[in-house]
């Protein structure tokens, strides 16, 4: 698989936890990945979700691990751009495909992404991973993704909370701490705001911290879709609440290497 990054962007992947790429995708493929949301809110799955409050304005829809049903979500995911940005910033040759993620937030939505890090809602454990958010519509700085720069080796990992209301979702667990209040983060002098045009990708690591904004600032809709990757060190894990996506074992142990259709290897 060509080497689509340079070694300056890995290295701020490595050193930042998140880094943007400008202008790697082209238009078609954005335009399939439209397609694919077109056809993912149109039947969504199971494990979709709407955020939005009753009486807010608005709609915050989300849906993942949709690949497997949605044509244009396999292609991009497995062929091409993508998987080679993934390989490049983790470093090795063949990266495995986790899940797509798409996040639609509709003009006029006050319900932001709250602060997280994804690493505690997978069940999947292994420091080498990237999260590949690709918006398909312009995302300037007022619903700009935020990431806190260098947080992802912190050697913290935080409860996850709801994203509907934010609750945590168990109060205690061993090796999982509180997360910051939102004011501590948005203070954080390493926090960066992220504004991407159609075409970039923003890259971040499991472990980043990150939020965005609703949209009701910005006078139209975002949508994004990421796809994530795992690099060689993945591998199977049991969390002490259900995971997100809530992926069953399927013969899976704790420890194991994710070898299954699933969680194809790439090429
Ligand atoms: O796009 C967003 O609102 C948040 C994205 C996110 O949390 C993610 O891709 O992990």
């Amino acid at each position: 698989m060509p080497l689509q990054v340079t070694e300056e962007q890995v290295q701020i992947f490595e050193r930042d936890g998140v880094v943007v790429l400008r202008n790697v995708l082209p238009v078609a493929l954005i335009q399939e990945l439209g397609d694919g949301v077109r056809a993912n809110m149109g039947s969504p799955s199971a494990w979709a979700n709407e955020y939005t409050p009753a009486n807010t304005g608005g709609r915050f829809f989300d849906d993942y691990v949709n690949w497997q049903t949605i044509p244009q979500f396999r292609a991009a995911a497995e062929v091409g751009v993508l998987p080679a940005l993934a390989a490049g910033l983790m470093r090795v040759a063949r990266p495995r495909f986790f899940h797509e993620h798409v996040l639609v937030k509709e003009a006029g939505t006050v319900t932001p992404t709250p602060w997280h890090h994804d690493d505690p809602y997978y069940g999947v454990d292994g420091l080498q991973n990237v999260s590949l958010w690709v918006p398909l519509d312009p995302a300037p700085e007022t619903i700009a993704l935020r990431c806190i720069r260098g947080s992802h080796r912190w050697g913290k990992r935080y409860i996850p909370r709801k994203f509907v209301n934010q609750e945590p979702y168990i109060t205690n667990a061993q090796g999982f701490v509180d997360l910051p209040t939102p004011e501590m983060l948005e203070n954080d002098p390493n926090l960066g705001i992220f504004p991407a045009e159609v075409g970039d990708v923003v890259a971040f690591h499991f472990r980043t911290l990150h939020s965005a904004p609703g949209t009701e600032r910005h006078g139209s809709g975002r949508r994004v879709v990421s796809f994530r990757y795992l690099g060689d060190d993945a591998r199977w894990a049991h969390r002490p609440w259900t995971t997100s996506p809530p992926f069953p074992d399927n013969g899976l142990a704790p420890g194991d290497k994710l070898d299954e259709g699933r969680f194809p290897l790439l090429n």
